[in-house]
């Protein structure tokens, strides 16, 4: 017997795209239910993303949710642009008049996640078997399993789909009706987290011969740190000592006395880099926001405030569908966030393919050109701090 309870929206995932939707959608007295594959401490547990725009970081305390970020997180002017003998700070400040935020993506979904909880936001975490019905009707409902085993659903007026790109709510949508772009880079990125304070004070990606690399931080105390390794590559052929070797080397150290301070590593792993888009993100009554839409190299910070972006749009459009009665911008809903989505992916793409050298000494000869120009050049450093520190949502 399946045991059936209803809502208005269901949504699916409680990443940082689930999560800020489910609050969005409370602030306009929407109510929903989120359904979770994982237990919350694994969420938690996922060391992703660091950087945030100022458009995400100003949504965030509009809706009660930037107090933390605004005391424990870190204003960043801009960032370095590194290769070798040369280092340059592009001061997105000054260019644009916009700063962005270092705070992990870890911090945001703890705020996010005790944020519903004190909301009393009905929440279903390990559930397992998810399966989307109706989606084309106006009762469409999500079927799983419980984390007591019980089979359940939930019917509602609308689906989310913000499961991340491994989720099921994209393969909902009938494959005749979808067009995707999947462009895998030749290249993975090892990530590491090291307890060791910050070498520098705004980050630095850094082009080198070997590989990329790029200096990050998650606190004053704690560092976080990328090297560009081959995708096939294997974490166990990376020694602490070895990564600290490649790191500093492609970085600078000891370039103009800078120096890169190592320390212990507390977590290290291989991600691979991709560009993905999928169209539509929305069919009948699924809609799909953050990584189950599109997915976007790391190189330009963007995951995470597409994510951002793509909920405060959809959370607008649902409250004129759910509450108006008018389909207006649900029905734009897709056109209006791919439009932000192929801005970002072509800035990460841009970013990511100026960055890494991977053997070509033509593409090499490139790189380096377009690195002086946007170094040198007022209105290519002003492009990039544009792109970087976000544009407004809704663009
Ligand atoms: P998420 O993937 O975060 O969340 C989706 C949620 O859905 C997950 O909790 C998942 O467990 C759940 N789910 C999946 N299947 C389900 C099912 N069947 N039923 C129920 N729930 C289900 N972005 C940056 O800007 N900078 C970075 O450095 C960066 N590093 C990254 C490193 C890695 C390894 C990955 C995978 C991504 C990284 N990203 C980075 C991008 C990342 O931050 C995403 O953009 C961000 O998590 C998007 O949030 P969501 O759309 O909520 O997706
Ligand atoms: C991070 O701090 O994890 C980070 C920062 C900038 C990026 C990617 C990752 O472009």
């Amino acid at each position: 017997m399946v045991k059936s309870t209803s809502t208005q929206v269901v949504i699916v995932g409680a990443g940082p795209a689930g999560l800020l939707l489910s609050h969005l959608l409370d602030l306009e007295g929407i109510a929903s239910v989120l359904l979770e594959n994982r237990s919350g401490e694994y969420v938690l547990g996922r060391i992703r993303a660091g950087v945030l725009e100022s458009s995400s970081v100003e949504l965030l305390e509009q809706v009660g949710v930037g107090d933390r970020l605004r005391r424990e997180g870190f204003e960043h002017r801009g960032i370095y642009l590194q290769w070798p003998e040369e280092r340059h700070h592009i001061d997105f400040v000054d260019h644009v008049g916009r700063p962005v935020w270092i705070y992990g993506q870890t911090e945001l979904t703890k705020d996010l996640m005790q944020a519903r909880e004190a909301a009393g936001q009905r929440s279903f975490y390990e559930v397992d078997d998810v399966t989307l019905h109706d989606i084309e009707s106006e009762r469409p409902s999500v079927r799983f399993v419980s984390a007591e085993g019980e089979p359940r659903e939930v019917v509602g007026q609308v689906v989310a789909g913000c499961d991340g790109f491994h989720g099921p709510s994209r393969h909902a949508i009938p494959a005749d009706l979808q067009r995707t772009w999947d462009h895998a880079y030749p290249y993975a990125w090892l990530g590491v987290l090291a307890d060791v304070p910050p070498s520098t004070d705004d980050l630095i990606y850094a082009w080198h011969p070997e590989g990329f690399a790029l200096h990050s931080m998650r606190s004053e105390t704690v560092s976080r740190l990328y090297l560009q390794v081959d995708p096939d590559d294997d974490i166990a052929n990376w020694s602490d000592d070895r990564i600290w070797e490649s790191l500093a080397a492609r970085l600078g150290d000891g370039q103009n006395g800078w120096h890169l301070q190592a320390g212990p590593i507390t977590e290290k792993s291989i991600l691979p880099m991709r560009s993905f888009v999928a169209t539509p993100m929305r069919h009948g009554r699924l809609f799909l926001a953050g990584d189950a839409g599109h997915i976007v190299p790391p190189t330009g910070a963007k995951g995470l405030n597409l994510a951002i972006a793509d909920v405060a749009v959809l959370s607008g459009a649902l409250a004129a569908l759910l509450k108006d009665g008018r389909s207006d911008l649900a029905d734009a809903y897709s056109e209006t966030a791919l439009r932000r989505v192929w801005r970002c992916t072509h800035f990460s793409w841009w970013m990511t393919s100026m960055l890494h050298a991977h053997g070509d000494d033509f593409d090499a000869q490139l790189q380096l050109a377009q690195l002086r120009w946007v170094a040198r050049s007022g209105a290519a450093a002003a492009g990039l701090a544009e792109n970087y520190a976000g544009l407004p949502i809704g663009y």
